[in-house]
């Protein structure tokens, strides 16, 4: 593509001097976040409800409950229902996957956030299966049982351990990698980027000989719903969500919000960007052309054809920086810690 052309240099143009306006305007950043379409955040599919309930069907046979989360946003986005409908009645285990995805300065406050609130915490990196979460997992989980009344179990010599969380938390890559650990097998559960693989509801998978422990592997079940924008764009930007439903650009604005409120200028070197800004297409637009990324349309008062940024695959190059870690390691409930 000649991207050379007419009209893309005169797009550059405009793009130069609405750069210059934002520079003579101010330097500050927005202080909070607004969506105009509430709506783009309707995205609870039918499906979970009636996953949460057959969960609710097994909780008999289950001892002990581990809820996965995303240690990038310890405190928001966590399924409420999972605790009227699911753990208020079994021994419970939060555990915070990704840690590797966040600065380690966190960590200490993380822990003392959930000591305060009598929460059993342990934080994962399920990419490596020596992980100190990882080892300690199971006989924290075995403890707790053995605390606990099991009720119709009590004679039973295995263990059940029901794995929920909200899709894309690693629930499965929390299975395998302790199946691996303790019985030195492979994959038993799929794995995927996006959210949704595990469709199956409720698998029995075994992890452990001796003490016999088995899993329920279950789809992810969102909150029905979202109690404020900035929730649901965190889900979102952790790759929670469905992204495409919302829209990148959206996600990718909050982003830059976000980045800028946290004086994170990372973006900067990272796309070779000379100014800070809080403007997201004068940023899609500097990343679309630094990467190439141009489209050709149709211009409906001239009809002729002209070249433009393609600010949407700008914005899924901005997400994937942020998920591949090279915008810095970040843990988005920094304010609320
Ligand atoms: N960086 C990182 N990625 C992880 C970790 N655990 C899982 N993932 C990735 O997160 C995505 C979702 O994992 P999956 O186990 O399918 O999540 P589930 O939907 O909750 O079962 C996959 O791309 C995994 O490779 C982790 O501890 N660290
Ligand atoms: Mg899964």
């Amino acid at each position: 593509m000649n991207i050379t052309s007419h009209n893309l240099t005169f797009y550059c143009q405009s793009l130069n001097i609405r750069k210059m306006v934002q520079k003579l305007v101010s330097e500050t950043f927005r202080s909070t976040f607004r969506v105009i379409d509430q709506e783009v955040l309707r995205w609870f599919p039918g499906h979970m409800g009636r996953g949460l309930k057959q969960m609710q069907q097994k909780l008999k046979s289950v001892d002990c409950v581990l809820e996965v989360h995303d240690a990038r946003i310890p405190i928001s986005g966590r399924n409420n229902d999972f605790k009227t409908i699911i753990f208020g009645v079994k021994p419970h285990i939060l555990v915070l996957n990704k840690v590797d995805l966040i600065d380690s300065k966190h960590i200490i406050n993380i822990k003392n956030y959930f000591k305060d609130k009598n929460q059993q915490i342990v934080l994962t990196n399920c990419k490596n299966q020596h992980c100190k979460g990882i080892q300690k997992l199971l006989p924290m989980t075995c403890d707790l049982i053995s605390k606990s009344d099991r009720f119709n179990r009590n004679n039973l010599n295995e263990f059940c351990v029901m794995i929920i969380g909200v899709p894309n938390v690693g629930k499965s890559s929390l299975i395998n990698a302790l199946r691996n650990r303790y019985l030195h097998k492979s994959k038993a559960s799929p794995v995927g980027a996006n959210p949704g693989i595990t469709k199956s509801v409720l698998t029995r998978i075994k992890i452990s000989e001796n003490p016999l422990i088995y899993t329920l592997d279950t789809p992810g079940i969102l909150t029905p719903n979202v109690p404020n924008t900035e929730i649901g764009l965190k889900l979102a930007l952790c790759n929670l969500t469905q992204n495409h439903l919302i829209g990148e650009s959206i996600i990718a604005d909050y982003l830059l919000y976000w980045l800028n409120k946290h004086e994170n200028f990372n973006y900067l070197k990272t796309f070779n960007l000379t100014e800070k800004s809080d403007d997201i297409l004068t940023i899609l637009a500097q990343i679309a052309l630094a990467k190439q990324k141009i489209i050709k349309c149709k211009d409906v008062a001239t009809g002729s054809y002209v070249y433009k940024p393609d600010l949407n695959t700008a914005a899924k190059i901005m997400l994937e920086h942020f998920s591949n870690g090279s915008l810095g390691k970040i843990m988005l409930d920094v304010d609320l810690i």
